[in-house]
């Protein structure tokens, strides 16, 4: 598929797509959303990619949201279609077997943050903004903001932002969670991939497993959240890479991963 809105690469183990529509502020139309979920499978397809960047292109913004123009005519069923298109993109990127980190170089906004929030986490700029603005358009967010802010953030600030609609600083947003890490934006890529490399020299096996059970075992109860955690374990143990890291250990050596399972 060619891409039009997004600038997809590959660079060394790393997979980088760039939100690339500057004149809307890298709003999400639905080009956004196909195009995003193509990448997405071929870096699922692709073994030798072990660690995904999503930021925007140019300095403005990361994602300022969906694309009003694009939304203002819809249906409501049409309209419930975009909103459940977003959700499978979300969906998408949370079941990645690869670590995903968002580099938040300016607005996120409405659907942006939620695009955010999707990610494993979170890295801004100092200038970075987020905000849930939808209900300034007589809107809801449309793209899992109310789930995952909430679940996020607590309840009462998920609430906070998205009835007041206003927008938070970066630093106001690593306070309540949303954001890992604030960097000054001359340094925020570096940060960002160096972190992604540290991520992509880990075993995939064991990478995969902690994703699944971090945000499986956030929506169940504690009993067969450790339940799966030990499923989980076992697996990693029984895998090369698990025999691997621990032998390397006992060698004094780095661990060589493979990333197989028998
Ligand atoms: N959609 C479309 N165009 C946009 C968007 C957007 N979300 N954001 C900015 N733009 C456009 C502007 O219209 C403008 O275009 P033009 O130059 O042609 O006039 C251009 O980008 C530059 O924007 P501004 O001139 O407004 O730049 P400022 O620096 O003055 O302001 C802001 C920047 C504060 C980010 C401002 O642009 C803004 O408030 N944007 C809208 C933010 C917003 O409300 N986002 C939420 C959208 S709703 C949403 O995301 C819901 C998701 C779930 C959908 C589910 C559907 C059912």
């Amino acid at each position: 598929m060619a891409y039009r809105n997004i600038i997809f690469e590959i660079e060394e183990n790393i997979g980088i797509i760039k939100f690339n529509r500057p004149e809307a502020l890298n709003a999400i139309n639905p080009a956004v959303l196909e195009e995003v979920s193509d990448a997405l499978k071929q870096l699922e397809a692709d073994p030798s990619v072990k660690a995904l960047i999503l930021t925007g292109e140019g300095e403005k913004a990361f994602v300022a949201g969906a694309d009003i123009a694009h939304m203002k005519d819809l249906s409501p069923l049409q309209a419930q279609k975009w909103s459940q298109e977003g959700h499978r993109l979300m969906f998408q990127l949370e079941a990645l077997s690869m670590p995903v980190i968002a580099c938040v170089n300016g607005f996120a906004l409405g659907g942006g943050s939620e695009l955010a929030m999707a990610c494993d986490f979170v890295y801004a700029s100092e200038t970075a903004k987020f905000g849930q603005p939808e209900i300034n358009l007589g809107i809801i967010p449309g793209f899992g903001g109310t789930q995952r802010l909430s679940r996020l953030v607590g309840k009462a600030m998920a609430k906070e932002l998205c009835m007041s609609g206003v927008m938070i600083d970066a630093r106001e947003a690593q306070k309540i969670g949303l954001v890992n890490k604030v960097f000054p934006p001359d340094r925020l890529w570096e940060e960002t991939l160096k972190t992604a490399k540290l991520l992509a020299s880990k075993g995939k096996v064991s990478m995969r497993a902690v994703k699944r059970c971090i945000d499986r075992g956030f929506d169940l109860d504690m009993n067969s959240g450790c339940f799966m955690e030990s499923d989980a374990f076992g697996m990693c143990m029984a895998s090369p890479d698990g025999k691997e890291g621990m032998t390397a250990f006992l060698e004094k050596r780095k661990p060589e991963f493979k990333g197989e399972l028998e």
